[in-house]
C-alpha cells in the first residue's frame, strides 16, 4: 500500500479514448511507447502532440492533465532505470548544520521521504525551448537545440513531499542560500566535453516556497522516463529546474553555479548583458490549438476550435483569437477557473465563409498583464519563444449537395 493516493487525482478521459495507431517513433533512452500518433522525435526527446489531444472531429478529449503515457520526455541523455529499494536522497554541504560533506551526507530512502506529510500539486513542466523552432520558420532566425513546436510541455497532478520538510528535516541552517540538485542519469558530454551531471543551482528562497520534492505523478508512481524514483517539481519554472532522478542536494551557505546557469538556460546575444542575462527562472505565457497543423475545415460550417493558454507564475485569465493574422481578435470562452501553474482549456466558434487558406492566432494574457507579442525577442539559444504562433489551416469548400451533381 505504498502508493496509494486518498481521492481521484486522474481527471477521467471523457468519452472514445483516442487509439494510438500501431506506428511508434524510435527515441534512444527514453522506455516508454512512444506512438506515432502522440509523439513527435527530437533526438533524445520526444514532444507531445497537440492534435492528439482531442479527436479529430473536435470531440472527445484528455482532461485537464496530461497522461503519463502521454507526457513530453526532455532527456539530455537517457533515462537510468533507479532501484527504489536502495536509492537514496543525499544532503550536504555548509547550509545544513553541522556542514555534512559529500562523503558523510545526510541521507533519505524513499520511505523515509513517504514518512513525511504528503503533498500534491498542480504543475506544469514546460522546457525552456518549448516553441524554439519557430525562431527559424517565423522569424527566420537560426538557433542551434532542440526544435520543438510548441508540445515541449505537460500538465500533471504531482505527489510527494515539500522540498521545504526535507530541508528542515535535513538541518538547513540560516545561512543557506542555493541548493545544487544533481541527476543520476549519465554525465551530459557534447562536443567532447563533460558538462558531469544534470545539475542547476535553485535558490533556496524559491525552494522553501513551492517546490514538491515528487514520487508519484497522476495517481502512480513516477515512472523511470519522468524521473523514478522521485524528482523535482519546480512551479512556474523553467523545466530544466525540475530535477528528474534526483540523487543528491548540496546545500550551500553561498552562491552555487553549474553549466546550468552559466552556459546554458540564459540570454546571449545582441540586445543582452554581456557574458549573458540571469539564469532563466519563469516561464512567459503562452497558447496553442488542439489542432493539427494545416487541419482541413469545411467552409460554410461552425466549428468549436478548442486549445489551452498557461504562463509561468501567474493564471491565464484571458484568451483571443483571430482570423486574419491578429488584426481583429475575438475572446474565447475559458473552462477552467484561470490558477497559477496550470493551464486554462479554452474554446471558441469559428465560421469560416469562403474556401481558403487561413492563419489562426490564439492569444493568452495572465494576471499579472504578461501577454504574446507579434514576436519574439531573438536570443542564441532559442529560449522562451512567446510570440503568437499562428496556425495555419485549410478552409475546404463543403462538398456538393446530392441534386446539384446532374
Ligand atoms: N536529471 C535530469 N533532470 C532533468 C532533465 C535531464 O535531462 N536530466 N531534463 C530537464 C528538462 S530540460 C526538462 S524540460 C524536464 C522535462 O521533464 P519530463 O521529461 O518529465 O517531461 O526535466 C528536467 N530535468
Ligand atoms: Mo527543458
Amino acid at each position: 500500500m505504498a502508493d496509494d493516493v486518498h481521492g481521484p487525482v486522474h481527471e477521467p478521459v471523457h468519452g472514445p479514448v483516442h487509439v494510438p495507431e500501431p506506428e511508434a517513433v524510435h527515441v534512444p533512452g527514453i522506455v516508454k511507447p512512444l506512438p506515432a500518433a502522440w509523439f513527435v522525435p527530437h533526438d533524445t526527446n520526444a514532444e507531445m502532440r497537440w492534435d492528439a489531444l482531442r479527436d479529430a472531429d473536435g470531440g472527445a478529449a484528455i482532461g485537464l492533465h496530461v497522461p503519463v503515457e502521454r507526457f513530453f520526455v526532455r532527456n539530455h541523455t537517457r533515462t537510468p532505470l533507479i532501484d527504489p529499494g536502495t536509492w537514496r536522497l543525499r544532503l550536504f554541504g555548509t547550509g545544513l548544520r553541522g556542514a555534512p560533506s559529500a562523503d558523510r551526507p545526510v541521507e533519505f530512502s524513499l520511505d523515509d521521504l513517504k514518512a513525511l506529510p504528503r503533498t500534491r500539486i498542480d504543475a506544469l513542466i514546460e522546457c525552456a525551448g518549448n516553441g524554439r523552432s519557430y525562431y527559424a520558420s517565423r522569424q527566420h532566425q537560426r538557433v542551434p537545440g532542440t526544435p520543438w513546436a510548441l508540445g515541449g510541455i505537460g500538465s500533471a497532478s504531482w505527489y510527494g513531499v515539500r522540498l521545504a520538510d526535507v530541508l528542515r528535516e535535513a538541518g538547513l541552517g540560516p545561512a543557506a542560500v542555493d541548493l545544487l540538485p544533481a541527476g543520476l542519469d549519465p554525465h551530459y558530454v557534447v562536443g567532447g566535453t563533460d558538462y558531469g551531471p544534470v545539475r542547476r543551482p535553485l535558490p533556496v528562497a524559491k525552494a522553501l516556497d513551492d517546490v514538491l520534492l515528487a514520487y508519484g505523478m497522476n495517481g502512480e508512481p513516477l515512472t523511470p522516463d519522468h524521473g523514478a524514483p522521485a524528482r523535482l517539481v519546480v512551479p512556474g519554472w523553467v523545466g530544466i529546474a525540475s530535477i528528474k532522478w534526483l540523487g543528491s542536494i548540496e546545500v550551500a551557505d553561498r552562491p552555487l553555479s553549474s553549466p546550468w546557469n552559466t552556459d546554458f538556460y540564459r540570454m546571449f546575444g545582441p540586445g543582452h548583458p554581456p557574458g549573458g542575462g540571469a539564469p532563466l527562472t519563469a516561464q512567459v505565457p503562452k497558447c496553442a490549438f488542439e489542432l493539427a497543423e494545416g487541419a482541413v475545415l469545411a467552409a460554410g460550417r461552425t466549428h468549436r476550435l478548442h486549445g489551452r493558454a498557461w504562463s509561468g507564475e501567474a493564471a491565464v485569465h484571458r484568451v483571443e483569437v483571430s482570423d486574419d493574422g491578429g488584426r481583429t481578435w475575438r475572446s474565447a470562452e475559458l473552462h477552467d477557473e484561470p490558477r497559477a501553474h496550470e493551464w486554462t482549456r479554452w474554446s471558441i466558434d469559428w465560421r469560416p465563409g469562403r474556401p481558403g487558406r487561413y492563419e489562426l492566432c490564439a492569444r493568452a494574457t495572465d494576471r499579472r498583464g504578461g501577454t504574446q507579442p507579434r514576436s519574439a525577442e531573438f536570443n542564441r539559444e532559442g529560449y522562451l519563444f512567446g510570440a503568437v504562433v499562428a496556425h495555419p489551416v485549410t478552409v475546404a469548400a463543403p462538398p456538393a449537395p446530392a441534386g446539384d451533381r446532374a
